[in-house]
């Protein structure tokens, strides 16, 4: 009894400057502590930016051409030569698929990216939607235009998005609205014409590509992480693939859909 008693008060001292010295310590060391709260910082660092890029490409039968007729209305059947071909399945010459929108689906870390200042276009050419499919961010404008002689009617049918529709005069004003919450993919008709249709994919962050006539993608600028890309085609459905990139990675993924 007398032993433990005089341990404690021998100990005591020491246990005490100790508990101080591990006040102050931990006083010292909240510096350090909120830098790991920030621990996305590296990420924003755009030396650090990773690349991921690939093809889409395309197997198995190529589907068949369909024609479209503009028959009824003169005003856009004359602007056409010859057949004009519906673009909902285009197998490019190389083998690849175009109009695929690829986009980082998940894996980014919670942070705000702010949408370009710059609007995104679509236009109506011809009676026909072009681009056909385009992706843009929460909030960035995107931009609407008639080119055509003839009236449209722009009408989006999104799930999550606010459901809208407007008409557009011959070479009327530019239509410009936003949208406000994540969708891929809203599709777009005009009323008027019930061949006219575009698909718009709407993301929080700019990780996000449309392929074209080489089929090919490329995500730039991503933080290290490991990533879910999503490849959509309006016909052939949707691919996943998980990608990790660290530090400068430049990596390929590529996406192989097949009818
Ligand atoms: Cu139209």
């Amino acid at each position: 009894m007398m032993n433990r008693m005089a341990l404690v008060s021998k100990f005591f001292p020491a246990a005490l400057a100790g508990v101080m010295l591990l006040t102050s310590s931990c006083g010292g060391g909240s510096k350090p502590e909120e830098k790991k709260a920030e621990a996305p910082a590296p990420a924003a660092d755009p030396a650090a930016e990773a690349t991921i890029s690939g093809k889409v490409s395309f197997s198995g039968e190529k589907p068949a051409s369909r024609a479209i007729s503009m028959d009824a209305v003169p005003a856009c059947a004359q602007q056409h030569k010859g057949q004009v071909i519906a673009e909902d399945t285009v197998v490019n010459a190389n083998g690849t698929l175009k109009n695929v929108f690829v986009y980082v689906k998940a894996g980014l870390p919670a942070r705000q990216w702010a949408a370009p200042s710059t609007p995104v276009q679509l236009d109506q050419k011809a009676c026909i939607y072009s681009p056909r499919v385009i992706g843009l961010m929460i909030g960035q404008d995107l931009e609407i235009s008639n080119n055509d002689p003839s009236m449209h009617n722009v009408h989006p049918l999104p799930v999550k998005n606010k459901e809208w529709n407007t008409s557009q005069a011959p070479k009327g004003e530019k239509i410009v609205k936003q949208f406000d919450k994540e969708e891929v993919m809203i599709r777009f008709k005009c009323n008027v014409h019930p061949w006219m249709v575009a698909y718009v994919g709407v993301l929080p962050h700019p990780f996000f590509a449309v392929t074209g006539e080489d089929g090919s993608f490329s995500l730039k600028g991503l933080p290290p992480g490991e990533y879910t890309l999503e490849a959509w085609h309006e016909k052939l459905g949707t691919q996943e693939i998980k990608v990790t990139v660290a530090a400068k990675d430049a990596k390929t993924a590529d996406f192989a859909f097949k009818n």
